[in-house]
């Protein structure tokens, strides 16, 4: 059984790897001098060892910590290829690259709102309900934040109705029934990593609708600047986000070993 996980884990880096390598000399090539390519190159490799970095980790620790790692891990290796193709998108055109943005938000943002759900369900039982209403607030955030900068709608509608999903969002983790859960049932390890995962959902994601609400409501940002941004952005928001998960796993697994 392990023999065969590990020969899944090691084939699934390889190949990885190799689209990585392969993406990057399929086009143009980074210049010198250009920090926004670099940001890029730096967050999509940091990705990409975070994948294996929180695989590994799950297989290590396993059972019902295990999954909150996997999908800490799906949510880098996700960002990652994207970070693959958003970097070609800038390098050979010197645009953002927002539909690749989207696209990723679209699957990382859910997966990252279903740790909220695991880390609970992982030392009590929570109802489903939970990760209901946050996958609710993530596409009321990111739809009609996606129809305002690709023009399906006015930018000042599609932001606000964007803020609105994000504050139901808030709300929950603040106030509503996971926030009951954490406080009341979860260990302080898992309280800790509650914490964090909910500042980072309020401090980190703050980011985006700043540059959003920069970008297009108050006179535009370049392109250069909103890029860097955003990826230093996910860097607390997908790589620190998963670590906040794996002290917990650590703490309550070493606990009772
Ligand atoms: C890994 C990627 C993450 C965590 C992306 C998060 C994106 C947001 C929090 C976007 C929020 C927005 C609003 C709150 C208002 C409308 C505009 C958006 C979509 C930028």
């Amino acid at each position: 059984m392990l023999k065969s996980k590990s020969l899944w884990l090691k084939t699934g880096i390889v190949a990885l790897f190799s689209v990585g390598a392969s993406s990057a000399f399929a086009g143009e090539m980074l210049q010198s001098g250009d920090f926004v390519g670099y940001s890029f190159w730096l967050i999509s490799m940091a990705l990409a060892a975070s994948t294996v970095f929180f695989l590994m980790e799950s297989m290590r620790i396993g059972g019902k910590w295990g999954t909150s790692l996997t999908v800490s891990a799906l949510v880098t290796f996700i960002a990652a290829f994207h970070y693959m193709y958003m970097r070609e998108v800038w390098v050979t055109t010197g645009t953002s690259p927002t539909d690749f943005r989207y696209i990723d938000w679209l699957l990382t943002v859910p997966l990252l709102m279903i740790e909220f759900y695991l880390i609970l369900a992982a030392i009590t039982a929570v109802s489903g309900g939970i990760f209901w209403r946050l996958l609710l607030g993530t596409l009321v955030m990111l739809v009609p934040g996606y129809m305002g900068e690709a023009g399906y709608m006015d930018q000042t509608v599609g932001f606000i109705i964007g803020m609105v999903g994000w504050a139901f969002i808030l709300y929950e983790i603040f106030m509503g029934e996971a926030s009951k859960v954490a406080a009341s049932q979860a260990s302080a390890a898992v309280r800790k990593s509650y914490g964090l995962m909910k500042w980072t959902v309020t401090i980190g994601w703050s980011i985006y609708p700043i540059g959003y609400f920069f970008g297009y409501l108050a006179g535009g940002t370049d392109p250069g600047t909103l890029n860097i941004v955003y990826n230093l952005a996910d860097v607390l928001n997908k790589i620190a986000f998963g670590l906040f998960i794996w002290y917990a796993a650590n703490q309550e697994t070493s606990a009772k070993a």
